[in-house]
Order: C-alpha cells, then sequence, then structure tokens
C-alpha cells in the first residue's frame, strides 16, 4: 500500500527542506518505498479534516491504508520498524539507534527551535539580544556535546541509521545561523547525510513543490 504524507503547499522556507515532511520523505527514500504527498494550506491545516489526522493541526501526517499517524520521530521510526535499512538487525544497535532518535528530537531539536522562533518572532522585542545570547549558548552546550560524542566517526553508533537520518535533519536548521562554524566534524557529518542519494531525491522531490519543476524523468 502506498502511504501518502502530508506537506507545506507553500513552505516558508521556499524549499529549503527544513519543514519536517522532509525527514519522512528522506526517510521512505532511504527504503524505497514510494509514496503520495498531500499538499495543504495554513487553512487547511486547521480544518476538522485535518485535525482528524494531526490533533495539532500541522504537517507532516502518514497515512498507510487504515493507518494515520503524526509526529515526524514516530512516522519515521514506523517507517524503519517497517522496512530493512534504516535500523540495526542487532536489539541492542537497534535500541541505541532509537535512543539517539529521540536524543535528536527531544535534547538536540528544542535549543535549536527555541532559537530560530526567536529569530522569526522576537526580533523588535527590546529584550531580544539578551535572549537570544542566552539561547545562543543553550545551543552551543548540545553542540559541543554531540560534537565530543562524534568525533571522528562518521555516523552516531555504527552505521547510517534513522538515529543520523534524524540528527542531521534536526542539525540543518542551523545553516546559515554561524552556529556550525566551529563544529567542522558536525559540519561534515550533516554534509555526509546530505550527500546520500536518498536525501537527494527526497531534497529535490520538496523543492520541487516550491519551483513547480517536476523531478520525475
Ligand atoms: N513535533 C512535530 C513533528 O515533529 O512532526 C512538529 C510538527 C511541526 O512543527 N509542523 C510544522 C507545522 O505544521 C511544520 S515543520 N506548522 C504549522 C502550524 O503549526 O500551524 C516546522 C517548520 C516550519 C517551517 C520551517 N521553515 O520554514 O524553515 C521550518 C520548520
Amino acid at each position: 500500500m502506498t502511504p501518502t504524507i502530508t506537506a507545506f503547499e507553500r513552505s516558508p522556507d521556499r524549499g529549503r527542506g527544513l519543514a519536517r515532511d522532509m525527514r519522512v520523505r528522506w526517510a521512505l527514500e532511504e527504503v524505497g518505498q514510494p509514496y503520495d504527498v498531500r499538499l495543504v494550506s495554513f487553512s487547511e491545516m486547521k480544518q476538522p479534516a485535518h485535525r482528524a489526522l494531526h490533533p495539532f493541526g500541522q504537517i507532516p501526517t502518514y497515512q498507510e491504508g487504515e493507518l494515520v499517524l503524526f509526529e515526524s520521530g514516530a512516522i519515521v521510526l514506523h517507517i524503519a520498524q517497517r522496512h530493512v535499512g534504516l535500523l540495526p538487525e542487532d536489539a541492542n544497535a537497534r535500541a541505541r539507534a532509537i535512543a539517539w532518535m529521540f536524543a535528536a528530537l527531544n535534547t538536540v531539536e528544542p535549543p535549536i527551535v527555541d532559537r530560530s522562533m526567536a529569530m522569526l518572532l522576537e526580533r523588535d522585542k527590546s529584550w531580544h539580544e539578551e535572549r537570544l545570547a542566552i539561547l545562543d549558548d543553550r545551543v552551543r552546550v548540545r553542540l559541543g556535546e554531540l560534537c565530543s560524542r562524534l568525533g571522528d566517526a562518521d555516523w552516531l553508533d555504527g552505521a547510517f541509521s534513522a538515529a543520523d537520518l534524524m540528527m542531521v535533519s534536526v542539525l540543518r536548521r542551523l545553516g546559515g545561523s554561524g552556529g556550525l562554524e566551529n563544529y567542522p566534524n558536525l559540519c561534515a557529518y550533516i554534509a555526509r547525510g546530505e550527500a546520500r542519494p536518498a536525501y537527494q531525491r527526497a531534497f529535490a522531490d520538496q523543492l520541487a513543490v516550491f519551483t513547480g519543476r517536476s523531478t520525475s524523468g
């Protein structure tokens, strides 16, 4: 059964692949699962029909037959569990990869999102600079810790897995902020993720929504 995901009809990032449908597209490309995309407008996302799929009126959602999922982490985990290629076979290695997925979403992503929300919504506030310094510091702490753990390794724990897919997706949101410059190993890690053919296909497909160009053929 071909799953259907939802994505922004008009993404504010203008096709830079920062909205959370990108990580779902990437996972589906990694496992070779074809999928359909239903584009939704901001107003559609808040209508009852979409809220029946996503209680918070957001993207992405994932529909596969009777199954409806929301939350990009849950969706990527579902894809990784149902297909070969995104999680190790060994039970302990699999548990560690899932722990890293949670770390990406629960420990690394929050300070990054807080920072980007401050840049987006709070720039005109008198306290913006002061708050930004605090948020930058929180991001720096997490990046420093991640940088130390990754060291010279290619991926977080052995072979590429859904953990790396999620961590690279989260770190990409810092692109252009200057926040990654002091961490050459993290920059190289992101570049390794972005160089994967599955990433490239997913990126091209979400960009095509913005440019209106077809990616098939
Ligand atoms: N925890 C949920 C998940 O991981 O799936 C969060 C889902 C979420 O935040 N969805 C956003 C959304 O639907 C899109 S991805 N927002 C509309 C709303 O809440 O009304 C977040 C996002 C949006 C845009 C950019 N950008 O333009 O750079 C980056 C990230």
